[in-house]
């Protein structure tokens, strides 16, 4: 077996500009990759074991229900890559399937993934792990070198892009076409547009577990930042906004006050915003289009329950 992980540090300096900036914006906005810390982490797997919540679930009988056709348009791959791979617990079925030599995750919350990926090299002999602790987003290049040749597969599963604005998503599939190479891959996982009382209901679940994830990140920033958010102070607030076809998540100050995050401080008004997600929603046509922008052509497609994989060459 062999597994390596290497931590690839300045993920606490992001933290504190890309926040500071946010606070500074109109509408105040927070990336949403700052929601998974350790509790956050926990959170999004409490949500995606909520009912109204199927995504996840969704994804998984999908992949379980055409995993021999996926296997096959695939033919062989020597390396799956998989950023923000989180808990790695999406890969394996493709494991099983194709077999590859070479497995690579990358995740923002580098100590969680390697916790995560371990376990891997452990149960599937041969294979070679490497867990890479990176913010992609700013640094997918810097994987490069961590990649052998041969015929490499990204994999981004789970809907991820859809954080991203169809012209941000097009950037980031360039640049995975870019990683992957000549004979390069790309499986992809995205949620469809569909009856929006059903998505405002997966934004909104009875528990309350999307509020407490969203609500997460006041108290990441204050353990992190020495922030003093009061979060009974803000309301969790999800939408659906059709014309931009996205679920937006927002925190809205119940008060007017003042927060001082590092040192800084920062006014909200009643009912000011704080912009933490988008959650983007298409059409598998308009996914196709993005990707194609981005140098990939279609080579599978399998939709089920408002879900849809794209295979791209
Ligand atoms: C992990 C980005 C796919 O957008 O549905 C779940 C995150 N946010 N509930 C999504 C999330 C609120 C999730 N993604």
């Amino acid at each position: 077996m062999s597994f390596r992980f290497v931590d690839f540090p300045s993920a606490c300096d992001d933290l504190r500009s890309d926040v500071l900036a946010g606070l500074a914006a109109r509408p105040k906005s927070i990336p949403p990759k700052y929601f998974y810390d350790e509790a956050g982490c926990r959170l999004f797997e409490a949500i995606c074991r909520q009912p109204e919540y199927v995504l996840c679930r969704t994804e998984r009988a999908l992949m379980a229900a055409h995993l021999p056709a996926i296997a096959a348009a695939i033919g062989t791959v020597d390396c799956i890559v998989e950023p923000g791979a989180g808990d790695c617990g999406k890969v394996r079925v493709l494991l099983d399937a194709l077999r590859p030599a070479r497995l690579v995750v990358l995740d923002i919350a580098g100590h969680a993934l390697a916790a995560a990926a371990e376990p891997l090299a452990r149960d599937y002999p041969g294979l070679d792990v490497t867990a890479l602790g990176m913010d992609f987003i700013p640094m997918l290049e810097a994987a490069t070198p961590h990649l052998p040749p041969g015929r490499r597969m990204i994999y981004y599963p789970g809907s991820s892009i859809g954080n991203f604005s169809p012209d941000e998503a097009a950037v980031l599939l360039g640049r995975f076409h870019q990683l992957a190479g000549a004979k390069g891959q790309l499986l992809i996982g995205f949620d469809l547009k569909k009856d929006p009382e059903l998505l405002h209901r997966a934004y909104n679940d009875a528990a309350g577990m999307t509020a407490a994830f969203n609500l997460n990140l006041l108290e990441r920033l204050n353990r992190e930042l020495a922030a003093d958010f009061d979060p009974v102070r803000f309301r969790h607030y999800a939408f659906y906004n059709p014309v931009a076809g996205r679920i937006e998540m927002h925190l809205v100050s119940l008060a007017e006050q003042t927060v001082s995050v590092a040192g800084q401080r920062f006014h909200f008004a009643l009912g000011e915003t704080l912009h933490t997600e988008n959650s983007y929603k298409f059409r598998c046509e308009e996914f196709s289009e993005i990707a194609r922008s981005a140098g990939w052509h279609l080579t599978g497609e399998w939709a089920q329950g408002g879900f849809a994989v794209q295979l791209y060459a």
